[in-house]
């Protein structure tokens, strides 16, 4: 693959970047997109199809981020972009009810045993901020339990020792957020039953629910160990707190019916995103009857939106959900297998070059961590070597290859790589690594 200095390849991209600082604080709409771990000017992107992304000065990029998850069929998937322009046709919004929202809705709680009623809503943070407020009220409890590094969008509660942007920023929990609200937060280091088992006994009668990514994505990934998932079920029935299992980025990722189905799970409340909306803004939370019939207009608990079931993302949401439960018995096994050839292509080119590497994968999520040790929780993410991740990523970036921009995000694939990519994924590492090596 070509390997061009990225002053040359990105002429275009940091005349947009300089313009965009304009208008928006660090140039972006959103954090991460700034690059700021990695160092550089972020490419600008034109437009993507399939497994392929083209920047703004006309350089073609292997997609590792898939939009931070959402395509997991790839670009520009011919089927979304027909149901988008079709719905579009008819008007893009109407505040209205439509029959779309019930048939995204019948396709969902298909694959989601768990949730037997829902709300759509616009994102991810939505829709965690909307259960964990259902929590509260169906307790009459204010204590929420969340877990070191996981990140569940950006509502003032959940930004306690979060990760995603605010671990790689290493910003220590959000200003802005009043200590009131962050106090009723109690941050625990993941995959750590006996932690859990301490707060409850702490705060006996005083915790409303449990947030928890049941693969965490947001600190790099991070799977759950055995019988972890079931104990946090167990902890949070025998003291009568909700479990809320966010699968924002898991849901429809790691099996059709997400972690849940993974893992035997059956929560309380669950939150998706991402992939649910094929690529357009949509988040969902549901989960049992009783607790999802206490919102207006049924019961007291308000929540609302004006773009909420969208026509455009419920068109897209379809289609997508539509083709992931056709094809489920071909899509997921192919997911494996070019992930585990890609991931542990490169993990073993880090060998032969003697860069210290740990792969953890679930499915078609993984992060390559630049450090010897295991990695099951935050602490031990944050002991990787940040410096040499971003080298490697710059370098593969320069070669064509473009991975998620910090060592606290995961890398998700989708089903339109193949052979082509990985080969010259694994042909990119190999020079990366090299670059690592002698730095
Ligand atoms: N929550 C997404 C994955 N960590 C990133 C989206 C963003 O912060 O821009």
């Amino acid at each position: 693959m070509r390997s061009l200095a990225q002053e040359t390849l990105h002429i275009k991209s940091q005349a947009l970047q300089q313009r965009a600082e304009r208008f928006f604080p660090g140039g972006v709409n959103s954090p991460v997109r700034a690059f700021r771990a990695v160092g550089g000017a972020p490419p600008f992107i034109e437009s993507a199809k399939g497994a392929w992304l083209t920047d703004a000065d006309g350089n073609r990029y292997i997609d590792y981020f898939g939009s931070w998850g959402p395509m997991i069929l790839g670009h520009a998937f011919p089927p979304a972009v027909e149901a988008i322009e079709r719905a579009a046709r008819n008007s893009s919004s109407f505040g209205a009810s439509t029959a779309a929202e019930a048939d995204l809705a019948e396709r969902i709680v298909a694959c989601y045993p768990a949730i037997e009623r829902l709300r759509f809503v616009s994102s991810g943070t939505e829709a965690t901020m909307s259960a964990i407020r259902l929590a509260r009220a169906a307790t009459g409890r204010n204590i929420i339990v969340k877990f070191e590094g996981c990140y569940h969008g950006h509502s003032d509660g959940l930004l306690v020792k979060a990760g995603s942007g605010v671990a790689t920023f290493g910003i220590p929990g959000s200003a802005g957020v009043p200590d009131a609200i962050a106090h009723l937060t109690l941050a625990l280091p993941f995959n750590d039953l006996a932690a859990l088992e301490a707060a409850f006994a702490a705060h006996s009668n005083q915790i409303a629910a449990i947030i928890v990514e049941p693969v965490v994505g947001n600190a790099g990934c991070i799977p759950p160990s055995e019988g972890y998932l079931a104990g946090l079920r167990r902890l949070t029935q025998t003291h009568g707190s909700l479990l809320i299992v966010d699968e924002v980025m898991t849901g429809f990722r790691v099996a059709l019916g997400g972690a849940c189905q993974l893992y035997s799970l059956d929560p309380d409340l669950v939150t998706l995103g991402k992939i649910v909306g094929g690529g357009l803004p949509v988040g969902v939370f549901g989960g049992k009857r009783r607790f999802m019939d206490l919102l207006a207009p049924l019961g007291p608990v308000y929540q609302a939106g004006t773009l909420s079931g969208n026509p455009l993302a419920m068109a897209a949401g379809i289609a997508t959900l539509d083709a992931l439960q056709a094809n489920a018995s071909s899509i997921y096994p192919q997911l494996e297998a070019v992930s585990v050839a890609v991931a542990d292509g490169v993990a073993a080119e880090a060998r032969k070059a003697g860069v210290p590497l740990t792969l953890n994968r679930v499915g078609s999520m993984w992060t390559w961590f630049f450090t010897a040790d295991p990695v099951t929780n935050y602490e031990q993410a944050a002991r990787s070597d940040t410096a040499a991740f971003a080298r490697f990523h710059r370098a593969m970036l320069e070669r064509g290859v473009w991975l998620p921009p910090s060592q606290f995000e995961a890398a998700f694939l989708s089903a339109a790589h193949g052979e082509q990519e990985v080969a010259a994924t694994i042909a990119a590492a190999r020079d990366a690594f090299q670059a690592v090596a002698s730095a």
